[in-house]
């Protein structure tokens, strides 16, 4: 599976985070990104916040640029360093460790997206370990498991732990028009199969799947660079775009290379 990794600079700790930080000499005066995994680059103008697992584990890991680290799951960090991605091939430099709890109301700089000041970091129930980098970019728009994961957050944000003002204002941004969902593909699809919250996990894998679909073959861009451009012609232009400016960089998840192996 080849993503684009997306590097959401830290522009601010949560005090949980902070504390991490300030303990760890080897992370002062560094630039510290959560890098997300997405199969969708062309969507990162609709992004509205992060997502973690708040009973994840993460790392700080020392990024191939000096002077950088992501923040990533531990299984993450060991297939970016067989990707050349860490400062010594195939070597894992962990510099700190952090959970996903700890990262909840950071505030990181989210790549073309339209909130300058930055997005937050929020909890979601259905974030993966075993997928990506264990962090998640939220387009709320053209993502339906986003969609659902931030209207919880803005119904009950005292049951999640968030403050309001982490989601106020975080509203879902036009970014693909479709000719079967118009403009806003997540939040018409979560209607149409009646989902009411990030716990209908069927309907979301339904709802997933016909955004891909739509998405691709009939979407068109609706704002940035490629505005008027198919979704499949801006893909790999964003991509590329995102790659040049040193804001994302290839990530690949290895098949399950060992499972096959032993049969
Ligand atoms: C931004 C984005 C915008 C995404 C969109 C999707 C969509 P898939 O399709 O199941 O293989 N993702 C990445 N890592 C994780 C994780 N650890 N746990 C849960 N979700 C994760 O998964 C690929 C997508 O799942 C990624 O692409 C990411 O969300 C999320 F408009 O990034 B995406 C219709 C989907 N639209």
């Amino acid at each position: 599976q080849e993503y684009t990794a997306i590097k959401l600079e830290v522009l601010e700790w949560s005090d949980a985070a902070k504390q991490v930080v300030s303990e760890n000499a080897a992370l002062a005066g560094k630039r510290v990104f959560l890098v997300a995994a997405t199969l969708r680059p062309e969507t990162m103008y609709g992004q509205t916040n992060c997502f973690v697992g708040v009973s994840l584990e993460y790392g700080m890991f020392a990024g191939a640029a000096e002077n950088e680290v992501y923040v990533v799951s531990e299984r993450a960090a060991r297939n970016m360093a067989f990707q050349d991605l860490s400062p010594s091939n195939s070597e894992v430099k962990k510099l700190a460790a952090v959970t996903g709890q700890q990262l909840v109301g950071s505030r990181v700089n989210a790549p073309l997206s339209s909130f300058k000041d930055g997005v937050f970091v929020l909890p979601m129930e259905n974030v993966l370990a075993t997928k990506g980098t264990g962090v998640v970019t939220s387009v709320p728009s053209d993502s339906p498991d986003d969609y659902a994961a931030l209207r919880d957050l803005k119904k009950k944000p005292e049951y999640y732990g968030v403050r309001p003002e982490w989601v106020a204002g975080y509203e879902p941004v036009p970014v693909i028009t479709t000719p079967a969902y118009g403009e806003m593909t997540a939040p018409v699809l979560c209607d149409q199969l009646k989902i009411n919250s990030q716990k209908d996990r069927k309907q979301l894998e339904d709802a997933k799947e016909a955004a891909y679909k739509e998405g691709f073959y009939n979407g068109v861009m609706s704002v940035g660079e490629f505005a008027g451009q198919p979704v499949a012609e801006a893909k790999p232009l964003v991509r590329s775009q995102l790659i040049a400016s040193g804001e994302g960089f290839a990530y690949a998840e290895p098949e399950r290379l060992v499972m096959s192996r032993s049969g």
